[in-house]
């Protein structure tokens, strides 16, 4: 016998990586925010709210306007489930303000899908 009965090459069965095994505690689950595109909001203000609440560069915030754009959706940020839920609530607040329809979602980080969300 070249290894102890309990590795898993003798028994074929394991469940859990040496990485896992040795942390604590899971790893907490993030999760994506979800911008939509629309016909009315204006470019201007998705710019402004990624910036404001997303904390993105304006580089970055152009970019990922764009892709909403071009796309229909794309992810302004990823999040604690409460700190995604706060973000898309104000920024839903600051877009009803302004009559803009702007529309935002959350998705469990590790959901999968196609490229469409970049
Ligand atoms: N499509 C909008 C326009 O042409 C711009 C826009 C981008 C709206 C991203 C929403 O999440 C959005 N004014």
């Amino acid at each position: 016998m070249a290894r102890p009965p309990d590795s898993d090459s003798e028994t074929g069965i394991i469940t859990r990586t040496r990485t896992q095994t040795r942390r604590k505690l899971a790893r907490p689950p993030r999760y994506k925010v979800l911008l939509h595109n629309d016909d009315y909001t204006t470019r201007e203000f998705v710019v402004e709210i990624l910036k404001l609440v997303f904390h993105r560069s304006e580089p970055e915030a152009v970019q990922i306007m764009l892709h909403v754009h071009h796309n229909g959706v794309g992810i302004a940020g990823v999040y604690s489930y409460e700190v995604a839920e706060t973000k898309v609530r104000t920024v839903e607040a600051m877009a009803r303000a302004r009559d803009y329809p702007l529309m935002l979602s959350i998705e469990p980080e590790s959901a999968g899908g196609s490229d469409d969300a970049q």
